[in-house]
């Protein structure tokens, strides 16, 4: 059994697969393990009733190979879960993955060794390998928030969750069910839950916004337009903030009349999706901005939802619009215009737990056959974290991240040598187009692996490292992002340190501080000799 390679790649998602397909190309051996049973990462997990991508199929799909690029239709404006799972098959096929794909393998741990200049890496499988380059591609939203939820092992019905949901799917029909959560997977499955279920009931702590995502099959002349300029709109994607096509104004949203910002955005509401966001520049940086926004939102909820108690509960107060993420929906506010469809509001009826016959608020008891459980996730640093990380003198990744990531560019970590993240904190990532952030960095590694002699390694330096996050955090702390009590800010799971994970100055501008730092000859790296090292 081969226990040397070139590099190990953790996880088999877009990022690991694309990352396997560029290393090849190099000549290097690698091997990729993945925790999962298949391919796909999130949306291998995550397939949970209504589980869609929120950016549109065609720019969500990878770019770096125009023939691949062609030769896939794409059926819905916003694919389906199982539609991209075989989009991941297709891609792994077409480029001949599988062989170098080890599946049902945890990477538990990766230590640097100093006398080799080697990554050790062991799995819960036994495997136990030396690589020279370890590379985590372990995704951004793939190791779920512990369940918090005082009772929840004794309830006697059935316990689902939107981020490991069963593979032959689940029949609610007649069934009395709770959704506890309202972020987009609660979001995208609670209309589809309550079209079966008897009775269904969501019991909301925060509420979130929501854009119709106005799906459907694609027109044939948005998919001709698309044929004709494919080139074009990859190009200008990748050259945008979001790395999407989110075509926005330079106008600002306080200096237009109210009239002309209301017909904007009722004609992006007519379009749906996450343009939305881009119409006004100040909307993400000014809190009178915002609230001009917001105010559309919330008189739009109280168009659809009848119930004006059940409309106002829905209407978020407590963070300004798009500070958390915004949620692409299909009928998600109308859903709570049906009978058998009822609203909790916790922030008035807190959970006091969860009994063996359903969920007890201190409003009274609430029975259940099924609870669904979309809760989210320990964004960004928890999967890394779960890993037992080791670099230059027996530093753990833990221990050296206690009070939030420290990266450099969200690429490598000082201390760290030949390690690095695939849209790790610090990068754009999730605030993007994640396939588009996912082909930026895996090529930026794979050139850098090429730049590198055979026996050198690369390691960022410490004041490169600080430099880089006090400007993600200064950048992000010009927008309103850091308000909210998000994900983004690692808000959402008790005792994780605040700090805004992501790089909000957009993809564009960051893909330019990338190839700055090449251009000045790898400015802030260290790349040594390992014969010198
Ligand atoms: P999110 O967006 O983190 O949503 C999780 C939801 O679960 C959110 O509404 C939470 O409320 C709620 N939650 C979490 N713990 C509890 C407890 N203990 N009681 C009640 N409610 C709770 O995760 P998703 O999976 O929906 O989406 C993640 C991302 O995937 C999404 O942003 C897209 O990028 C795709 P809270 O807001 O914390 O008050």
């Amino acid at each position: 059994m081969t226990t040397q390679f070139d590099a190990v790649i953790v996880g088999a998602g877009f990022a690991g697969m694309y990352m396997l397909h560029k290393l090849r190309g190099l000549g290097l051996s690698a091997r990729v393990y993945e925790a999962g049973d298949g391919l796909g990462g999130t949306w291998h997990w995550n397939r949970y009733p209504g589980a869609r991508v929120d950016i549109e199929s065609q720019e969500y799909g990878f770019s770096f190979d125009a023939e691949l690029d062609r030769e896939w239709q794409w059926s819905e404006r916003y694919a389906t879960q199982p539609e991209l799972l075989r989009y991941v098959n297709h891609v792994a096929d077409r480029f001949d993955l599988h062989r170098d794909i080890q599946l049902d393998t945890r990477v538990t741990s990766a230590h640097f060794d100093e006398a080799t200049n080697e990554w050790r890496v062991v799995t819960d499988q036994g495997d136990d390998v030396r690589a020279r380059f370890c590379i985590m591609a372990t995704g951004c939203l793939s190791t779920p928030k512990e369940i918090d939820l005082e009772g929840i092992a004794d309830f006697g019905g059935a316990v689902y969750k939107t981020f490991a949901w069963p593979r032959d799917g689940v029949d609610f029909s007649g069934q009395r069910v709770a959704v506890i959560g309202t972020g987009s997977s609660a979001i995208q499955s609670i209309p589809v839950i309550a079209s079966e279920a008897a009775q269904l009931t969501v019991f909301q702590r925060t509420p979130n916004y929501c854009v119709p995502a106005h799906n459907g099959p694609i027109p044939p002349e948005k998919l001709a337009d698309w044929g004709a300029n494919r080139a074009a709109y990859r190009t200008e994607a990748k050259a945008s903030p979001f790395g999407a096509l989110f075509r926005g104004g330079e106008a600002l949203i306080t200096e237009v009349p109210l009239v002309e910002s209301e017909a904007e955005y009722e004609r992006r509401w007519g379009v749906g999706g996450l343009q939305m966001l881009a119409a006004y520049p100040d909307v993400g940086v000014d809190p009178k901005a915002n609230a001009i926004a917001a105010d559309f939102f919330a008189r739009k909820i109280a168009a659809i939802v009848k119930d004006p108690v059940t409309a106002d509960a829905l209407t978020p107060k407590s963070y300004p619009l798009g500070t958390k993420r915004l949620c692409v929906d299909t009928g998600y506010y109308a859903t709570f215009n049906e009978a058998h469809v009822s609203l909790v509001d916790l922030r008035k009826t807190p959970i006091e737990a969860i009994t063996t016959g359903g969920v007890k608020t201190t409003d009274g008891h609430h029975a259940f056959d099924a609870i669904v459980l979309a809760t989210g996730f320990d964004a960004m640093t928890g999967t890394l974290n779960k890993i037992d990380i080791v670099g230059r003198g027996g530093k753990s990744l833990r221990d050296k991240w206690a009070d939030g990531p420290l990266t450099y560019l969200g690429l490598m970590i000082a201390g760290f040598p030949n390690l690095f993240t695939i849209t790790g904190p610090g990068s754009p990532s999730v605030l993007t187009n994640m396939i588009m952030s996912i082909e930026q960095h895996v090529e930026w590694i794979s050139d850098c692996i090429a730049h590198l002699d055979q026996q050198a390694i690369i390691e960022a330096t410490p004041e490169a490292e600080t430099t880089w996050v006090a400007h993600v955090n200064e950048v992000a702390d010009t927008t309103l992002y850091p308000q909210a009590n998000s994900w983004y800010m690692g808000a959402n799971v008790p005792g994780k340190p605040r700090v805004f994970l992501p790089y909000v100055g957009g993809l564009d501008l960051y893909t330019a501080a990338c190839n700055d730092v090449v251009a000045k000859g790898y400015e802030g790296f260290v790349i040594s000799s390992a014969a010198h090292a």
